[in-house]
């Protein structure tokens, strides 16, 4: 038995230190790993109060073997002791297994010693050496010598754990003896992910325990977004980034591969069964369960024979690859019944629960696999109704089924919420299906905001959690660690250090590289769908710091200076950041925010001047201002609408979150005060109310295109009719020469906007005059040679928006004098 000594340790600044052994479980929730841990401890190391290191919530342990390193465990185990005592691997170590051990935990674990310079030879059964390094793999009941091992080094075994629980332990005993134990196969590999993080890189470590299990059953990622379906590389790099976080699902359901959805019915062939088969092998390879989602309902029958065959089909031909986890998504489809169904079912939900029972049961357990997974048709919301009712109780009890919190998309969701949703779906299963950070609806926008709002007790009412993410698949990875923190203990879970943690690893170890992607993140930051969610807070800090200083007639701004010049170098200097995806994905962004942080660089210069009373180098500065806003209205994010054809340049990346053009209609304000003749100066409007007879989208109101902010837009809530009509009410008559509507969301892009229109004055809004037309660009404008007695203005539409585009105006100014260029 080895005794260990006492001793204090520093824990990460930051988080609070605790006194002795970790356990991030919840107060009540369920203890035994940590009871378990408490009792073996008393009889076996020694690690009694006070005799263990000092761990934060992240299972960061300071190393008190004198080796200065401070390894950290993520998702923060439920239970963590580290001693004094150091153990040292050997330069060669016997891995003992049996005929069953998990051969993907073997190779993770084979590979990590020979990573760290210790050979591994693997001995499969037999008697364990009596000296040397040895480590004990696997399961209780696949791994004949880890009973021994664990009784040896004085834990109990993990056979009372939640699936994919594990327990590590190391101690010394004629050289390092380990236990590498898991509750089933995939808790033997997380066992070595640990140790891979406990070793960070070496051959010593602290002679740990860890006891350890996730409380949430289902950890993942959904791809279930609209655009772009994930490259079959990022999928593969996915899997590998969940099997090291201990994430476990992928779900399969691209929106736009039809195959999935409206091609439901046809089989794989050729290169994408190929594709398939290396996914399906490779998640496996990581202990992720592909789960296979079809999304059969835009034409499905649902009580027909030959479309339960089509789907048991479809499905057979995935199991075949190796799938043991399928889903029926039943989202985004019609809510009417079809006429067949209409007349053998009584509602929806009826015929849906018809046909996935049939599927869970004469196809799911017919051949033993994981329980059948499903999104309802009405998936949000907490209350009961007519649909949750029939469909929760109808449904067999074993169905998984998703559900996406109080809205499509929950910037917060509580225990209450979960406690009644529940209840309204009649099931023990339900999980989350999170749209977080999806960006379909916004595919302009990065969300590389750390994941928050999700009550730290739901685990106790969830099986778990997929996040929907975002088109870019590598720029996800930041709120997919995220998931992982959360899910595996959740009352662990602190949001800032998860995506710190993140975003260093995504960067690398550079300390320049982890500050600049901290620069690009910033400027990422904004989640629309939460009210009050920061917009690029540090930028916007340092810009607020410049202008305070600017009202007192200093507008030197070094710190914003510094700032902005970072972000133009952004597209350079981020290039060798760890993640070479990250870098891919998210370039276009860095590339846009530097033509923004160069506009703002130029308008600093000329707000310089004007301080310093030199007006013609103020009006220089600004007549370099147009071309960077030009350059970041340029669209380079491309994208795949319904047809599946995928286009390049297609999107405009919004980056700043609006800050950026906030500073800029500012600093031309200071310009106009001083020079308002100015050529560089942006066309201004009289004041009026703008009103139309288009929907609205959101809170995209149509009083935000007279607010002279180009940061703010309306945004129609679909696409216009001939003769729907934006109009701007003057507060009185005006003789009217000029008028510009700029629309989409640059001027250099078109994008949602009037494609066929006419711009019209009135006197009296009865009687109506055209003075000029839309041409396809962004910017709709009209010049008068003679001026025009009016009080009204509109944009008329006279024909459809080519592909059914939206609406969206920045701004539209009417006014009496033409700008000067
Ligand atoms: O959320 C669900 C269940 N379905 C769709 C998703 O496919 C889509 O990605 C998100 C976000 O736009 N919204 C949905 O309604």
């Amino acid at each position: 038995m080895n005794r260990s000594t006492p001793t204090s340790a520093s824990a990460t600044p930051s988080t609070p230190a605790r006194s002795t052994s970790t356990s991030n479980a919840t107060p009540g929730s369920d203890r035994r790993g940590l009871a378990a841990l408490s009792r073996r401890t008393a009889l076996g190391l020694g690690l009694a109060a006070g005799g263990a290191l000092a761990l934060p919530a992240t299972g960061a342990l300071a190393d008190g073997g004198g080796s200065g390193r401070t390894p950290t465990v993520r998702p923060a185990p439920q239970g963590l002791e580290a001693s004094a005592r150091e153990v040292v691997l050997g330069r060669s170590a016997t891995v003992l297994v049996g005929e069953d051990t998990d051969p993907v935990a073997q190779k993770a674990l084979t590979e990590l010693l020979e990573s760290v310079g210790c050979t591994p030879e693997v001995q499969v059964g037999g008697e364990a050496p009596a000296s040397g390094t040895r480590i004990h793999l696997g399961t209780p009941e696949d791994s004949p010598t880890l009973a021994a091992a664990l009784e040896t080094v004085g834990v109990e075994g993990p056979e009372d754990l939640a699936a994919d629980g594990y327990v590590l332990a190391a101690a010394r005993d004629h050289g390092a003896v380990m236990g590498v134990a898991g509750h089933d196969a995939r808790g033997t590999f997380y066992a070595v992910q640990t140790l891979r993080q406990l070793l960070a890189g070496s051959t010593r470590f602290p002679a740990v325990q860890v006891r350890d299990e996730p409380l949430m059953e289902i950890r993942g990622a959904i791809e279930g977004f609209y655009g772009i379906p994930w490259s079959h590389q990022a999928r593969l790099d996915h899997f590998a980034f969940y099997g090291d976080h201990k994430l476990n699902t992928y779900i399969y359901t691209p929106k736009d591969d039809l195959l999935l959805r409206s091609k439901w019915r046809e089989l794989y062939a050729g290169d994408e069964l190929e594709n398939l088969a290396e996914l399906v092998e490779t998640a496996n390879a990581h202990h992720v369960s592909f789960t296979f989602a079809l999304s059969p309902g835009n034409d499905i029958v649902y009580g027909s024979d030959e479309d339960f065959e089509a789907t048991v089909t479809k499905f057979e031909q995935l199991r075949e690859l190796g799938v043991t986890s399928f889903y029926i998504a039943l989202d985004d489809i019609p809510t009417e019944l079809g006429e067949e169904d209409a007349a053998q079912f009584s509602s929806l939900a009826e015929a849906q629960v018809h046909y996935l029972n049939r599927v869970q049961t004469d196809y799911v357990e017919a051949h033993d696999l994981a329980p059948l997974q499903t999104v309802p048709t009405h998936y949000s919301g907490s209350g009961s109704s007519e649909y949750k009712t029939d469909f929760g109780e109808g449904a067999h009890p074993e169905i998984r089924i998703q559900w996406t919190g109080e809205g499509v998309f929950s910037p917060s969701i509580t225990e209450k919420s979960v406690v009644t949703a529940v209840a309204s779906y009649h099931t023990e299963h339900l999980y989350i299906w999170d749209n977080f950070p999806v960006n379909d609806g916004r595919r302009d926008r990065l969300f590389l905001n750390p994941l928050e709002g999700r009550a730290p007790t739901l685990h106790k009412h969830l099986a778990g959690f997929t996040a929907n993410p975002m088109i870019e698949p590598y720029a996800s990875l930041i709120s997919l660690a995220n998931y992982a923190d959360y899910c595996w203990n959740p009352p662990a879970y602190d949001a800032e250090d998860s995506w710190e943690a993140a975003v260093d690893e995504l960067a690398g170890p550079a300390a320049s590289v982890r500050e600049d992607l901290r620069v690009f993140a910033d400027l990422n930051q904004n989640w629309p769908y939460r009210s009050g969610s920061p917009t690029a807070p540090a930028l916007s800090a340092d810009i607020e710091e410049f202008w305070a200083a600017y009202e007192s007639g200093d507008a030197e701004g070094k710190t914003l200076e510094g700032r902005l010049t970072a972000i133009t170098e952004l597209a350079t200097s981020l290039e060798s950041m760890a993640s070479a995806g990250f870098y891919e994905d998210t370039r276009p962004w860095m590339v846009a925010a530097g033509h923004w942080a160069e506009a703002l660089l130029a308008q600093h210069e000329m707000l310089l001047a004007i301080t310093e009373d030199r007006l013609e180098d103020a009006s220089a500065a600004a007549a370099g201002v147009a071309e960077h806003v030009a350059a970041a209205g340029a669209a380079t994010v491309p994208d795949q609408r319904g047809d599946g054809v995928y286009k390049e340049n297609q999107i405009v990346p919004s980056v700043g979150d609006g800050v950026f053009e906030g500073f800029i209609a500012r600093a031309w304000e200071e310009l106009r005060d001083v020079l308002p003749e100015d050529p560089s100066l942006p066309f201004r409007g009289l004041p009026g109310t703008a009103t139309t007879t288009l929907g609205t989208y959101k809170d995209y109101a149509i009083e935000r295109i007279v607010d002279g902010d180009l940061a703010t837009m309306f945004w129609s809530s679909k696409a216009p009719k001939v003769d729907d009509v934006v109009q701007v009410e003057l507060e009185e008559s005006h003789p009217i020469r000029y008028v510009q509507v700029q629309m989409a969301k640059s001027d250099s892009t078109p994008g949602d906007q009037v494609y066929q229109g006419v711009l019209e004055l009135s006197a009296d809004g009865e009687a109506w005059t055209e003075i000029g037309t839309t041409d396809g660009s962004a910017v709709a404008t009209a010049s008068l040679d003679e001026p025009f007695d009016a009080r009204f203005c509109r944009l008329r539409v006279t024909g459809k928006n080519p592909t059914g585009q939206w609406v969206q105006i920045r701004e539209f100014g009417v006014g009496e004098t033409p700008p000067a260029a």
